[in-house]
């Protein structure tokens, strides 16, 4: 394959994210040759083995559950041009006229405006921790904040997401109607409602791993909700937890949703029987 010599496009920080949910066309692949099947799906692979790191560039393979779509990939990358080009790739790994495209995501990570500011943790560590400031303990205290929410911030732009069994999507807005809009409520309001949204997610710490993308102006809804988990009543209870919390339950506005099984190439054939 030649290099492509596409316009490098990259955000001042954090990566691309595309999610790609596609069918397969059965009376178009039962035309192939046997060949042609082991050809895309060794060319699935190699391409997936050259997209493996363990942030980006990375592209995923999955099956969707139940049958909105056949096929699911999950695709993150720095520059916006290899992002385009890994999805061309990928379409161009299957037969002509065999895919076709049911579902597509594109969203950015991104720093959350919500995070406690450095006052905040300052005065944590002098009220709550009763510390003397510039003392040897604050200090240290300070240090070990600082690394906690630098590495944090890291992983928030450059997430390492677990291969997981199951992957959930949905996107989602937050709501502009009359009294209840939500760019309309101060910074100070919104932090508060975050606060309790947080709170609600953080028990399901190690049930859920959860990467929510920001597309406000990049596709038809503002955010892109992925989460992984091991068992769907984990997706399920967490987001019926969030459905009472203030911010889901007055502001949250959802698009469909798409429950995922992770499968190497290889697996995906198998289930599909391609
Ligand atoms: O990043 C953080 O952990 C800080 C706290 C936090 C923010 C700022 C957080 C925590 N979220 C944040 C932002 Mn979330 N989140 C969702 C959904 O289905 C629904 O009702 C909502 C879909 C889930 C399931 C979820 C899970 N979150 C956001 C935003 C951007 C809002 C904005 O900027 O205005 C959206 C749209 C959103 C939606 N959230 C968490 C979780 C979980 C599991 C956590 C805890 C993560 C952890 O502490 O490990």
């Amino acid at each position: 394959m030649t290099e492509p010599t596409l316009p490098s496009v990259r955000l001042n920080q954090g990566i691309h994210v595309i999610h790609l949910f596609y069918r397969v066309d059965r009376v178009r692949w039962q035309q192939l040759g046997p060949a042609e099947s082991t050809d895309a799906r060794q060319r699935l692979e190699a391409l997936c083995a050259a997209n493996s790191a363990a942030s980006h560039p990375r592209l995923v393979s999955y099956v969707n559950v139940c049958g909105k779509a056949d096929l699911a990939f999950m695709i993150y990358a720095t520059d916006l041009a290899q992002a385009a080009q890994i999805h061309r790739d990928l379409e161009h790994c299957f037969p002509a006229g065999t895919l076709e495209r049911v579902f597509s995501y594109l969203s950015v990570t991104e720093l959350t405006e919500y995070m406690p500011s450095d006052e905040e943790n300052r005065r944590i560590l002098i009220e709550q921790e009763k510390l003397q400031p510039d003392s040897e303990a604050y200090n240290q205290r300070w240090a070990e904040m600082s690394k906690r929410k630098a590495d944090y911030e890291h992983y928030r732009l450059y997430p390492e997401m677990p291969d997981w069994e199951l992957m959930g999507f949905y996107p989602m807005n937050k709501r502009r109607h009359g009294a209840d809009n939500w760019y309309s409520l101060d910074f100070a309001a919104r932090k508060k409602l975050m606060g309790g949204h947080a709170r609600v997610g953080r028990k399901y710490a190690g049930r859920i791993s959860q990467l929510i993308t920001g597309s406000t102006g990049l596709d038809d809804w503002e955010w892109g909700v992925t989460l992984m988990a091991h068992q769907a009543d984990a997706l399920k209870e967490i987001v019926y937890e969030m459905r009472f919390d203030e911010v889901s339950a007055r502001y949250g506005e959802f698009g469909p949703f798409y429950v995922n099984l992770r499968l190497t190439p290889p697996a995906v054939w198998r289930h599909l029987h391609l």
